[in-house]
């Protein structure tokens, strides 16, 4: 199904009126505050957010998965899936694939099919964390940590191949998350788990091509309960510098410990150059993969502030690689991204009203009242005319949640792909 631009902008004039209204009370409010407000709308017409190719199905947990009906049965699927999301908003103009779920079977046509959405492939993602059906080595005990030199060697490869798939579809990343570590203690040497993984991403980075980047993820337990090789920021950053200049961290908001200031961690990494890429979500307990901005939407502002601090701030620092890591088995999966992209947007915009010179200001005044009423005073104010605006602007929905049940998008998807889940993800 591909979704008519007239009629997004049919439904478009039905709302208009009201839009135009709250937005007028916005720019209002800016003025007085010497902020540009279509600055800022066009920053958020141009910010492109990755789609993972994983949570375009009812995503599944160890205990079920429930389908929703229509969900993608192929990589064209997702495609035509992404597609809509970025027809409706306007800012998934990319896809971030999952390698062995989404190897393409015809390349030209893949291509082609995204860029007439005007999509873009993203990071690629390899995947250690399962033992494929014709492999010889399994990941059981780790993978590119594994103390066995065959399963290292598999995984490797496997990355490898990973890159030239990516490679052939004009992606100019991978990035690498490993499920390796040890349920118990004793199981694993904590050293040589380690310098086996160093060992396996710099084998893999001698094959990265020059304008590649290489993401590492780190995670701090889960599949592993006892102990994860690549458990903080720290290990991950330590490892993209014994890999070189195109290795970098990539933060996951679900990848930290409860009450981690993943701000500060943000920060750091920015400041040392070597913050590569972002899984946006949300979790209350660990990772749980849960909608972006649903659980707590201050410290996606708060992030957002230190990302844009970094942005202006820090050009050791190459641009970001903006995706979504959620996925779970109670929403449309396509409401919940079109939920997580707004949500995205929302503290991008915030974080954009922050007076940075006032902020300064205070801090060296060692004013930690202003300092804080200059944050919340960003925060809570409702800039979603703003974002509506950046979408109007491009075509795209005024509210594209509500444009997508006006159009009864996932009745539609149903009865064209049936109502049984083949989706393949996590
Ligand atoms: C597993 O924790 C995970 O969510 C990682 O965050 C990866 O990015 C993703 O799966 C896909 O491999
Ligand atoms: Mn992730
Ligand atoms: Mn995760």
């Amino acid at each position: 199904m591909k979704i008519d631009k007239n009629k997004i902008i049919d439904l478009n004039k039905d709302i208009e009126t009201k839009h135009l209204i709250q937005l007028d009370s916005i720019a209002n409010q800016l003025q007085h505050k010497d902020i540009d407000g279509q600055d800022i709308i066009k920053k958020l017409k141009i910010f492109q957010v990755a789609i993972p190719s994983w949570a375009l199905g009812a995503g599944g947990t160890r205990f079920g998965r429930f389908s929703f009906g229509g969900e993608p049965a192929s990589l064209e699927q997702k495609i035509d899936d992404i597609g809509i999301i970025n027809t409706l908003t306007n800012t998934a103009g990319a896809v971030s694939l999952h390698i062995p779920w989404d190897i393409p079977k015809d390349y030209n046509g893949i291509k082609e099919k995204a860029a007439s959405y005007n999509i873009v492939f993203d990071a690629v993602n390899s995947n250690t964390f399962q033992d494929q059906p014709d492999a010889n080595e399994s990941y059981k005990f780790g993978s590119l940590s594994n103390i066995n030199k065959a399963g290292r060697e598999q995984a490797i490869q496997h990355n490898i191949e990973v890159i030239n798939i990516g490679k052939k579809l004009g992606s100019k990343s991978i990035t690498v998350w490993l499920a390796d570590g040890a349920n118990f203690p004793g199981q694993n040497n904590f050293q040589k788990a380690l310098k086996n993984t160093q060992d396996s991403l710099q084998q893999i980075y001698q094959s990265l091509p020059n304008d590649w980047k290489m993401f590492i993820e780190y995670k701090p337990y889960e599949p592993n309960f006892y102990s994860t090789v690549i458990q903080d920021w720290g290990t991950a950053l330590m490892l993209a510098e014994s890999c070189g200049d195109r290795a970098y961290t990539l933060v996951d908001l679900g990848h930290h410990l409860p009450n981690t200031n993943i701000e500060q961690i943000v920060a750091t990494l920015l400041y040392k150059g070597k913050l590569g890429g972002f899984h946006f979500n949300d979790s209350k307990y660990g990772d749980d993969d849960l909608t972006v901005g649903s659980i707590k939407p201050y410290t996606l502002f708060l992030i957002f502030n230190e990302l844009v601090y970094g942005m202006e701030n820090n050009p050791q620092n190459p641009d970001l690689a903006w995706m979504i890591d959620a996925s779970h088995n109670a929403k449309d999966p396509l409401e919940d991204l079109i939920q997580s992209l707004e949500a995205i947007l929302i503290a991008y915009a915030q974080a954009l009203l922050v007076d940075q010179n006032k902020l300064r200001e205070a801090q060296e005044a060692q004013d930690i009242v202003t300092c804080q009423e200059i944050l919340q005073d960003a925060y809570r104010t409702d800039v979603r005319p703003l974002v509506r605006e950046s979408r109007l602007q491009a075509y795209a929905a005024i509210d594209p949640l509500a444009t997508y049940r006006a159009l009864n998008v996932r009745k539609n998807l149903i009865k064209e792909r049936g109502k049984k889940s083949t989706a393949t993800g996590l």
